[in-house]
């Protein structure tokens, strides 16, 4: 009986500093009116070469038409018709394909997936507009 007593103490305390945390932590609440776009922005990532190579460019949502984009880095080498592999880390699917406006063939990118090379899906260099789901 007494062990049962003291069972429910420990519990109680252990209860009590778990609402101290929580109050702890009320200070920085505002963090959570950040809007989750922010908070949590993920994206696709394409890449210049196979195996996540050269250059790289990123985006967090659909783009319609790539031309005017470049690979991180010097210059401008152009996203358009260039990217070799990517990584779709965005807790959405999405669809690449060969033409701007969403035209011509696609290839369908799995949330949370990757393909470092995307000659054996036909899309090596072809990529010119991304929707994401
Ligand atoms: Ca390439
Ligand atoms: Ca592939
Ligand atoms: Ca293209």
């Amino acid at each position: 009986m007494s062990a049962n007593k003291r069972l429910f103490a420990t519990a109680a305390m252990v209860a009590s500093v778990a609402v101290a945390g929580v109050l702890g932590t009320a200070p920085t609440a505002s963090a959570a009116s950040i809007p989750m776009v922010e908070a949590q922005a993920t994206y696709i990532y394409l890449y210049e070469h196979d195996d996540y190579k050269g250059g790289s460019w990123r985006t967090s949502g659909s783009d319609r038409n790539l031309s005017g984009n470049c690979w991180s880095g010097s210059g401008c080498r152009s996203v358009n018709d260039n990217a070799s592999s990517m990584k779709n880390q965005k807790p959405n699917n999405a669809s690449f394909y060969e033409h701007a406006e969403y035209g011509g063939a696609s290839y369908y990118a799995q949330k949370n997936s990757s393909d470092k090379d995307l000659t054996d899906n036909g899309f090596d260099n072809r990529i010119s507009s991304i929707r994401v789901w």
